[in-house]
């Protein structure tokens, strides 16, 4: 597997998100997010762990830039904070949180690398959820005002935009088993929470389209490959339920105007999710790209009683995990580019995030010796190329992530990061698998 087995322009990268990275949660005039007040709240977060300090990028940004540049990356996808931008979701915006994305966005550029911005990655404004947060009708008009304050300033700069961020977690995770930010566990308010999310990135598109010339935006949606477990009727239904909760949640609706079939009928959708036939111009609002965010599968089974969608997921006996017990599957990757091919007929598609946490730790040789990483990215870039060599329209990759940080209620325990980040000392030592990306990239 060589680069020049890629097209000539494919994009290849790093991705982060600001609360997993920036800290500096009480400077530069910035806001409380919900993963600040989350992360504070006790139990929430293994060992209490918080983003305040994080990797100090919000103080470092210059030298990780240089160290990107040193390690040949071609692009670099970051999120933008909300609140360090509006601290209060709304109305006042502060000057000293978009002098930082546009300090970064022209290093990145003098750098010669490609600045990929996303706009939510997870950190509501802590002011809007004491509000009611995603689940407030006025929060789709709040984020495309939110979006069009950093459209005015860095939308002559940044060529690729991303609106959200896994909205399916946002969703899910944050309002139904409620493991996120804001630790919300309710079915109604995460089936409102997706129709807002799905307002919100249809507003922020046509904004987009106002204000910007020749710089290209999509959404970022993360996927999983489904199997069933056995070959039995009620476990392909199972799975095919899986896919329909996983996968087309947000994709069939911006895709296809409409919710999946599956989906509406196991969650037996309220009135008020109910999208008006005149609205669903808005979600399918066209967008240049899709981001797709790919880790593992799942092997579902078929479980009339686990709400809300009468599945399980069964771990693969005898399969390689990573730490996160994900099971290591590259052919997932194909198979869920070929369903985006068919599916929504050929979609230009971004992969934003891939990559695995594992164990690492630097040995006697001040080195960290990732083999494991490595082997992992071999196999799933191999997945790649053979979707495009399959026709399909495959633009870039970008790596979780450049470097070790908070993964979110797993604290600073699982490290996905091509560069060792100690939460001590902030030293940065890039990996083995950080050495072997550079080779790739310079064509070894
Ligand atoms: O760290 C996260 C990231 O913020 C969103 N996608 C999955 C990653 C690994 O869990």
């Amino acid at each position: 597997m060589k680069r020049s087995d890629f097209p000539h322009d494919f994009v290849w990268g790093t991705a982060t998100a600001a609360y997993q990275i920036e800290g500096a949660a009480a400077e530069g005039g910035r806001g409380e997010s919900i993963w600040d007040r989350f992360a504070h709240t006790s139990g929430k977060v293994l060992e209490g762990a918080t983003g305040d300090r994080a990797c100090d990028h919000y103080h470092r940004w210059s030298a990780d830039i240089a160290l990107m540049r040193r390690l040949g990356m071609g692009a670099y996808r970051f999120s933008i904070s909300w609140s360090r931008v509006l601290p209060q979701g709304r109305g006042y915006i502060n000057p000293r949180g978009l002098d930082f994305y546009d300090r970064l966005t022209d290093g990145l550029i003098e750098a010669g690398i490609t600045p990929f911005a996303t706009l939510y990655h997870w950190d509501l404004p802590q002011a809007l959820q004491a509000i009611g947060g995603w689940a407030h009708p006025d929060m789709p008009l709040w984020f495309a005002d939110y979006a069009t304050t950093i459209f005015d300033r860095l939308g002559d700069r940044i060529p690729f935009w991303i609106t959200l961020n896994e909205p399916w977690c946002v969703a899910v995770l944050g309002h139904l088993t409620g493991v996120h930010a804001p630790g919300i566990r309710d079915l109604r308010q995460t089936l409102m929470v997706s129709k807002n999310l799905l307002f919100a990135h249809g507003l922020a598109v046509q904004r987009f389209r106002e204000i910007t010339k020749g710089a290209q935006i999509g959404i970022t949606l993360n996927m999983t490959a489904q199997t069933p477990a056995t070959d039995r009727e009620p476990d392909i239904q199972a799975a095919l339920r899986g896919d329909a909760f996983n996968n087309r949640w947000f994709a069939d609706p911006i895709f296809r105007g409409s919710w999946p079939q599956a989906l509406v009928e196991t969650l037996e959708f309220p009135r008020e999710l109910e999208i008006q036939p005149d609205d669903w111009a808005l979600v399918q609002e066209p967008i240049d790209f899709l981001g797709l965010n790919y880790y593992t599968r799942n092997i579902v089974r078929d479980a009339p009683d686990v709400t809300p969608m009468r599945i399980e997921t069964v771990r693969a006996a005898g399969a390689p995990h990573t730490e996160m017990d994900w099971e290591i599957y590259p052919a997932g990757l194909y198979d869920l580019l070929d369903d985006i091919r068919t599916r929504y007929d050929n979609p230009p598609v971004f992969i934003t995030e891939n990559g695995a946490a594992f164990p690492d730790s630097i040995a006697a040789d001040g080195r960290v010796h990732d083999t494991d990483r490595i082997e992992f990215f071999k196999r799933h870039f191999a997945q790649a190329q053979r979707f495009i060599e399959s026709g399909g329209d495959l633009r870039g990759y970008l790596v979780w992530t450049f470097m070790d940080n908070f993964e979110w209620a797993y604290g600073y325990s699982k490290k996905f990061g091509l560069v060792h980040m100690d939460p001590t000392s902030l030293t940065r030592t890039p990996k083995q698998s950080a050495e072997w990306f550079q080779r790739f990239l310079e064509g070894d």
